[in-house]
């Protein structure tokens, strides 16, 4: 393959604040273990590791008003939208290592405020079991990494709001749901509302992986900056057992596969969010050699004709 021109910049966010199960914070260790640093080189491509963000330690307290956390949330998304807005005015790659899903506030919104800034058209693919699209007053856990999506299409506590410079940082058709199967009553309707374009399970298993990506897509262009929030929940719990909420019936290795390799034939994924491995409860690091295998195809390696 030709080496892509842009450095991609590992960032670490060892927390696991926006999760009901403890552990998240090992993931980004896990991926380094794993090989991911040697693994994109060998394919020729230039990386730096930014090492790990520091911020609170989990408090493990219950909800309040609806949310845990949230003050621990925040300081861990300042440290993430600051480190990613940094990669992207470098002309980095900003590879985000999680950590839990809640991250995805702080790095999309650097991400939205970067594309308002250079005129590109953001696209945000969102590879996951769950949708993550709860507020403080529908969840039925208070945990925000339940609520980013959310957060980023301006409903959320304040707090967690706006960051973009913009009251949302996106809007409804910016973002398809790729892999879903795991969706909670008041969320169905808020997806149904807000007119979020979800490809659960169902539509995978009807129309197969290749048709639904060609649908997600199809609207890429030379101008869009692609940005990939990969919860490693995606993948069926079989395949990737070190995650907190993994839920059965997910995409299979091949079709995941797919789906990497044609976000990498558009070439236009400028940023990525690897979240939700948890050490704790994986099989001999498993779940993020996999991650490992997965980042490497998004970045094309596994396409031949490059
Ligand atoms: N929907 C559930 C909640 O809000 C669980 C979702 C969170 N799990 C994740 N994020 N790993 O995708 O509590
Ligand atoms: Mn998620
Ligand atoms: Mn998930
Ligand atoms: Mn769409």
């Amino acid at each position: 393959m030709a080496a892509m021109s842009k450095t991609i910049s590992l960032i670490g966010a060892p927390t696991d604040v926006g999760a009901s199960v403890r552990g998240a914070g090992m993931g980004p260790d896990a991926l380094r273990v794993a090989g991911l640093m040697d693994a994109l080189r060998a394919h020729r491509l230039e990386v730096v590791d930014r090492g790990n963000l520091s911020g609170p330690p989990n408090p493990w307290l219950p909800p309040h008003g609806g949310l845990r956390h949230l003050e621990e949330v925040v300081a861990w998304n300042w440290a993430v939208y600051t480190a990613v807005d940094l990669a992207l005015s470098e002309g980095q790659v900003p590879l985000l290592m999680g950590g839990d899903h809640c991250l995805a506030i702080g790095s999309i919104s650097a991400v939205a405020r970067h594309c308002r800034a250079t005129g590109k058209q953001l696209r945000v693919v969102w590879l996951d079991a769950h949708t993550d699209v709860n507020t403080e007053t529908i969840s039925p856990s208070g945990n925000l990494h339940g609520m980013p999506v959310s957060c980023l299409l301006g409903h959320g506590p304040k707090k967690l709001v706006g960051w973009s410079g913009e009251p949302a940082a996106i809007t409804p058709e910016q973002i398809d749901f790729i892999g879903i199967r795991s969706v909670d009553a008041d969320e169905k309707q808020a997806i149904r509302q807000l007119g979020l374009q979800v490809f659960d399970m169902r539509h995978i298993d009807e129309h197969g992986m290749r048709t639904t990506m060609s649908e997600v897509l199809q609207d890429v262009h030379e101008d869009t900056h692609l940005h990939v929030s990969f919860d490693l929940d995606c993948l069926d719990p079989a395949d990737a057992p070190g995650v907190g909420t993994g839920v059965r019936g997910g995409p299979t290795y091949r079709e995941m596969q797919l789906c990497m390799e044609m976000i990498a034939d558009t070439g236009r994924m400028a940023s990525l969010d690897v979240v939700e491995i948890n050490p704790a409860l994986d099989v001999r690091n498993r779940t993020a050699e996999l991650a490992v295998e997965f980042i490497q195809s998004l970045f094309g390696a596994s396409t031949l004709a490059r």
